[in-house]
């Protein structure tokens, strides 16, 4: 047998085969492709739009159009040398290059690496180092930052990059995306069991986590929510939230709703004045927000003049959305509400439309799936009875047995039958909801976007004038968390300042998201019983401001 970074077991663990012939039998795994699912929706309807990109000047793709760009688009990156198995990072915004990029090396079987817009020099040479990237997709210019100018610092230093392929009039060093489509060629693709991408982990260490996603287990993820969610082919879904990130990939998101044969709304920007103009005109029935969005949309929508009656159903997750927050938003978007709880590992879990109010405002919902099993433990790993509050463990037929090379990681993330460790303390109702009650993992949730403390603690950490650094989570009423950086000054330095300690992280390059909202200067940080810093008693002090 032939084994390539695309098969199961050889980068990363995989389900054990009685695992895997259950979820087959059971029918969760229908050995589709991504790649085959888009040729099939462009046999079955071929002239219905699949994709809108409404900015600068309106674009519109028909699942024709689609497939054949990706064919031709698949051709060129083949004949460029891009194989099965290899990996490609892909930073694009809401653009409809992206979704064409995604699904032509879908159809070679080469893995796109889905970095987020947000991510800088940091992030990007991690993961075109780490996962050996021969590629990078980058746009020119976006949001005011010059994506080529990083994009040729990360060549210069990782040996595996061959290509930057840019989306936009200037390529300058690189190749322009424009130029690489050719006449379609033969490609053997990938089979079902095989990985479709790498997702990125919201992270508790240094580095942030790949998350090996297989075509079988992804695909039911997607139609496994489009049932819950009523995706259909009249669905008209908005991506407000960045496409690159899992949430609105998959639940149901754009993925979703292209597998549902439904027409995909692209969103530059998800702030209302960009979004509600879009939903307007192109009766957009559905869309995924996190909290802080949510709140803006239901505050705005009271004095819009757009017409927001096409909206049927908006989702809110990513992060604790406040049940006071959630009563208001039916009344003022005229739509049904949908709570989701997920993960990039896998695990989602939505309220249903037939939910009463109260459980629809109250809980984070419940898993897609019959065979999710969900256990709520103590810190000994010991079940707990429904209702008390405790880590959430999860194994099933769409959440990953382990991180892409990471085994020491591994064997603590998950327990040795396979069970994933959230890291997130739940209660489960007598209805079998769950409700998000808070987080054992060092984790910052800054209003849907995640903070691996250790990360930005390590580049603090680098400042000479830096004694020691303790990156905790503040309350915020509109994000739900800030960052705080405790820090230790070096007796022997020159005062340090809260705005140089910000600038230190920033010039580093990393994800604005990430520089710490607060510094704070302290003599010494509280200890536990044996020594460690106690985050818990930073946290609570923290509280304060
Ligand atoms: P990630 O690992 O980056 O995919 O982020 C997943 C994490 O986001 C989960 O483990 C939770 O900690 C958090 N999360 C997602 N949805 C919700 C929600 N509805 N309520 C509370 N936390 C959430
Ligand atoms: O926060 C997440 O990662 C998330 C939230 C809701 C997610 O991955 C998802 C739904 O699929």
């Amino acid at each position: 047998m032939t084994t390539d970074a695309t098969t199961p077991g050889v980068d990363a663990p995989t389900w054990p085969a009685e695992f895997a012939e259950r979820y087959r039998a059971a029918g969760y795994w229908r050995g589709e492709t991504f790649g085959g699912v888009l040729r099939e929706r462009a046999a079955q309807h071929p002239d219905r739009i699949a994709l809108i990109d409404p900015a600068p000047t309106r674009r519109t793709w028909t699942y024709r159009q689609l497939d054949e760009r990706a064919d031709r688009l698949a051709a060129g990156f083949a004949q460029r040398g891009i194989r099965k198995g290899d990996r490609v990072v892909v930073q694009l915004p809401n653009i409809g290059e992206f979704i064409e990029v995604v699904f032509a090396l879908f159809r070679i079987g080469a893995l796109p690496v889905y970095a987020l817009p947000a991510h800088r020099d940091t992030e990007i040479a991690h993961f075109c180092a780490f996962s050996e990237a021969v590629a990078y997709v980058i746009p020119d210019r976006h949001a005011g930052f010059d994506h080529r100018a990083l994009a040729a610092r990360v060549r210069a230093d990782t040996p595996t990059l061959r290509h930057v392929f840019v989306v936009g009039d200037d390529p300058g060093p690189h190749t322009a995306l424009a130029d690489v489509a050719r006449d379609p060629v033969a490609l053997t693709g990938p089979a079902p069991h095989e990985l479709a991408f790498l997702q990125l982990s919201g992270g508790t260490t240094g580095r942030p986590k790949l998350i090996p996603r297989t075509h079988d287990d992804y695909l039911y993820s997607l139609w496994g929510s489009n049932e819950i969610c009523g995706v259909d082919a009249d669905t008209r879904f908005l991506v407000a939230l960045p496409a690159a990130h899992n949430y609105p990939m998959s639940s149901p998101g754009w993925l979703g709703v292209l597998y549902a044969g439904g027409t995909v709304v692209l969103c530059p920007a998800p702030d209302p004045d960009t979004a509600f103009p879009i939903v307007a005109r192109e009766r957009v029935t559905m869309t995924g927000l996190v909290p802080p969005l949510a709140l803006v949309w239901t505050e705005s929508a009271a004095t819009t003049d757009h017409d927001l009656t096409s909206l049927e159903l908006v989702l809110v997750g990513g992060a604790k959305y406040s049940e006071v927050a959630a009563r208001r938003l039916e009344p003022a978007l005229g739509c049904r509400l949908m709570q989701v709880f997920g993960m990039a590992e896998g695990l989602v879990n939505y309220t249903r439309l037939d939910d009463d109010t109260e459980t629809v405002v109250t809980t984070q919902g419940r898993p897609i799936s019959p065979h999710d099993e969900i256990r709520v433990v103590d810190d000994a790993d010991r079940d707990l009875p429904d209702g008390e509050p405790g880590n959430l463990l999860t194994r099933g037929p769409y959440t990953i047995r382990g991180y892409w090379r990471a085994p020491e990681h591994n064997a603590r993330a998950f327990t040795a039958d396979g069970f994933y460790r959230t890291g997130d303390i739940v209660r489960r109702t007598p209805g079998g909801h769950l409700v998000v009650e808070g987080r054992a993992k060092d984790q910052i949730n800054r209003g849907g976007e995640k903070i691996a403390p250790e990360e930005i603690e390590n580049i603090i950490l680098a400042h000479p004038a830096v004694h020691d650094v303790s990156l905790v989570a503040v309350p915020d009423p509109y994000l739900g968390e800030r960052s705080l950086a405790y820090v230790i000054p070096r007796a022997d330095a020159a005062p340090l300042t809260a705005v140089a300690v910000k600038r230190f992280v920033r010039e580093r390059g990393v994800a604005a998201y990430k520089v710490p909202d607060l510094v704070e200067f302290v003599a010494a940080f509280p200890q536990t019983g044996i020594g460690k810093v106690s985050k818990k008693h930073q946290r609570s002090a923290a509280e304060q401001h």
